[in-house]
C-alpha cells in the first residue's frame, strides 16, 4: 500500500515489521514508513557519496548541518539513486554496509540527506540501520516571517531557512511591508525606504518624526534579495514575497503622498492596530501607477510563480467619504465598498497573470467577490474560513490563528511572551491541526500549510527562536506526515532527540513544559 501511495514501483516482500524506533530518537516529521533491521552503519568524517549529477550544493548544505565533510566520489559508501518516485518522494535505506537514497530527483534526495543528517545528528557517527520510504502529504509547507514590523536582518533570515530545510518546509512566505515600515527597495520609488523604512519612537514612520528617538529600521536591497531567493531555492524553498495592500499601507502611504492620497477624502476610520490613514485608495490613478511599478519590480526579482498581495484587515469607514471612490461605485454600479477591494486586487490578479504569476492573498482578498477562482486563499480568521473557500472552488493554504500562530504565547502565564487574540497557542495544539480533515469534500483544494511568525513583538533573535521552537516542528509534522502516522505521544517522545539537535544547532528554543 505505501509504494502505491508514494508512486513507488512494487518490490519484494518487505522483512516482518521490526518494531520502530526508540521513539526518544526520531526523525521529524514522522516519515511515513519505518524499519529498524538489526546492525550499525559507521559513519566516516569524510565518508563519500555517488550520484548521477554533481551533488555538491546538497553535500554543502549535510556538511554544515551535521559538521561532518562529504564528499562526492565514485567510489563511496552512500549512494544517492535515480528511481521512478514521485517528485518529493524518498527512500532511505542504512545498511552496515552501505547507504542508499532513492528518489526521482533532487528534491527528493534532499529529503533522504536531512533525514540522514538528522539520524546523524542524534546518534554520532554509528547509525542505527534503517528502512524508510517516505514522501509528503502537502505541496505547500511554509513559515512566514513578518520583517515589517521589526527588521531581520538577511544573515537572521538565512539562519531560518537552515532550520526550515531541516524540517523539510518548502516555502517561505516573506512579508515585506507593513504599516510600520516598507522593506523592499524599488527602484522606481526611493522614497519607500529612503523614509518608509525607519521608523522612531512610537509608530510614526521617518526618522524625521522620530521625536529625538534613534531612527530605527532597515530595507533589503534588491541584490540582497536576489542572493536570499537563490540561497533558499539551493535548500529547496521558494520564497514568496508578500506586498500588503490595500491595508497595512501607513508606511507606503507616508513616503508616497503625492502619489497616494487624496486631499478632498474625508473618509475616518481606525485600522485594528490604530492606523487612521494606512489604506490604498482603489480610485486613485496614482494607487496604479505605485502598484504596476511595485508588482513590475516583485515580479522581476522573485522567479517563483506565487507573489502574495495581503488584503488582510482593511478597516470599515474607509473610502466612504472619498470624491474618487463615490464616482468609482457609480461608474461600475457597486452597492458595497468592499467591491473596490475587490476591484483593486482584480487588477492585481490580472496584471500578475499577465506576468506568468498567480496571485495570492488572506482571506479577505474574497470580499467584494472579485478575484477569480485560481488566486489561492491564506485562511487565517478560523479553520472553517478555510474549508469555505474550498468549498467554493479556491486552492486554499491553512494558517488558522488559533492553531498555527506563532506569535501567540504558549500560554497565559503573565510572564509568558506573545499576542493573545488567537491563544495560547500551545505546543500540543500547533500539532492537533489538522488541515485537511478525513471527512471534509473539498480536500484537493487545500494546499498545505503555514505558520505565521507575525513580529510586533519579536524584537531579538533569541525571542525569534523562542516563538518559533519547537512550535516549527509541530507545524512541520502538520504539513508533512500522513493522520495515521501523527500522533502526540509519539512526537513528544521523538521531541528530546530533537532538542539535542536543536542545542547542536544553537536554537533558543522554548523548554517545553508540562
Ligand atoms: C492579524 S493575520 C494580522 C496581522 C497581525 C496579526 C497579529 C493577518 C492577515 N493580519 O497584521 O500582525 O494579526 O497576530
Amino acid at each position: 500500500l505505501v509504494s502505491q501511495e508514494l508512486g513507488l514501483p512494487a518490490q519484494a516482500p518487505s522483512p516482518p515489521e521490526l518494531p520502530e524506533v526508540e521513539p526518544a530518537n526520531g526523525i521529524v516529521p514522522h516519515p511515513a514508513h519505518l524499519l529498524l533491521p538489526e546492525g550499525n552503519f559507521r559513519l566516516a568524517e569524510r565518508a563519500h557519496v555517488s550520484g548521477p549529477v554533481s551533488l555538491g550544493p546538497l553535500l554543502a548544505h549535510f556538511n554544515e548541518l551535521t559538521g561532518l565533510a562529504l564528499a562526492q566520489d565514485h567510489d563511496a559508501e552512500i549512494h544517492l539513486i535515480e528511481a521512478p518516485l514521485a517528485p518529493e518522494a524518498y527512500q532511505l535505506s542504512i545498511s552496515p554496509r552501505e547507504i542508499r537514497i532513492q528518489a526521482a530527483g533532487e528534491a527528493g534526495w534532499r529529503h533522504g540527506l536531512i533525514s540522514l543528517a538528522q539520524w546523524a545528528l542524534q546518534h554520532g557517527e554509528s547509525l542505527p540501520c534503517l528502512e524508510l520510504t517516505d514522501a509528503p502529504r502537502f505541496g505547500f509547507r511554509g513559515i512566514f516571517l513578518d520583517c515589517a514590523r521589526h527588521f531581520h536582518s538577511i544573515a537572521t533570515i538565512k539562519r531560518l531557512l537552515k532550520q526550515m530545510s531541516l524540517y523539510k518546509f518548502n516555502r517561505f512566505h516573506w512579508h515585506l511591508t507593513d504599516d510600520e515600515g516598507w522593506r523592499l527597495e524599488i527602484r522606481a520609488f526611493p522614497q519607500l525606504t529612503e523614509t518608509g523604512a525607519w521608523r522612531g519612537h512610537g509608530l510614526a514612520v521617518g526618522p524625521q518624526l522620530s521625536g529625538g528617538a534613534e531612527p530605527y529600521g532597515g530595507y533589503y536591497t534588491q541584490s540582497e534579495v536576489r542572493e536570499l531567493v537563490a540561497y533558499a531555492a539551493g535548500l529547496g524553498i521558494s520564497v514568496i514575497p508578500e506586498i500588503d495592500i490595500p491595508g497595512h499601507c501607513h508606511a507606503a502611504i507616508k513616503a508616497l503622498p503625492a502619489l497616494l492620497r487624496e486631499e478632498a477624502d474625508h473618509s475616518r476610520y481606525l485600522s485594528v492596530q490604530y492606523f487612521d490613514d494606512n489604506v490604498l485608495n482603489p480610485a486613485l490613478p496614482g494607487t496604479y501607477e505605485f502598484l504596476n511599478k511595485v508588482m513590475d519590480e516583485v515580479c522581476e526579482l522573485f522567479p517563483g510563480e506565487q507573489v502574495h498581495m495581503g488584503g488582510d484587515e482593511v478597516p470599515t469607514g474607509v473610502w466612504t467619504d472619498s470624491p474618487a471612490c463615490q464616482q468609482l461605485m457609480q461608474q461600475q454600479g457597486y452597492q458595497d465598498c468592499r467591491e473596490l477591494q475587490g476591484h483593486l486586487l482584480r487588477h492585481c490578479q490580472q496584471y500578475l497573470a499577465a506576468r506568468g504569476k498567480k496571485m495570492l492573498g488572506w482571506e479577505e482578498i474574497l470580499h467584494g467577490d472579485k478575484v477569480s477562482r485560481d488566486a489561492t486563499i491564506f485562511a487565517w480568521t478560523h479553520f472553517q474560513a478555510g474549508l469555505d473557500a474550498a468549498t467554493s472552488g479556491y486552492p486554499v493554504v491553512m494558517a488558522p490563528a488559533q492553531q498555527l500562530y506563532l506569535d501567540q504565547a504558549y500560554n497565559q502565564d503573565v510572564n509568558e511572551p506573545g499576542l493573545y487574540w488567537a491563544g495560547p497557542v500551545s505546543l500540543e495544539q500547533v500539532y492537533a491541526c489538522d488541515p485537511a480533515p478525513l471527512d471534509f469534500h473539498a480536500n484537493d483544494n487545500i494546499l498545505g500549510v503555514l505558520s505565521p511568525l507575525w513580529s510586533e513583538l519579536v524584537t531579538s533573535r533569541d525571542r525569534l527562536d523562542y516563538m518559533l521552537f519547537p512550535r516549527l516542528l509541530a507545524t512541520a509534522e502538520v504539513a508533512w506526515s500522513a493522520p495515521a502516522r501523527k500522533e502526540w505521544a509519539h512526537f513528544a517522545a521523538r521531541l528530546p532527540g530533537q532538542l539535542q539537535i536543536l542545542d547542536q544547532l544553537q536554537v533558543r528554543y522554548r523548554v517545553p513544559q508540562r
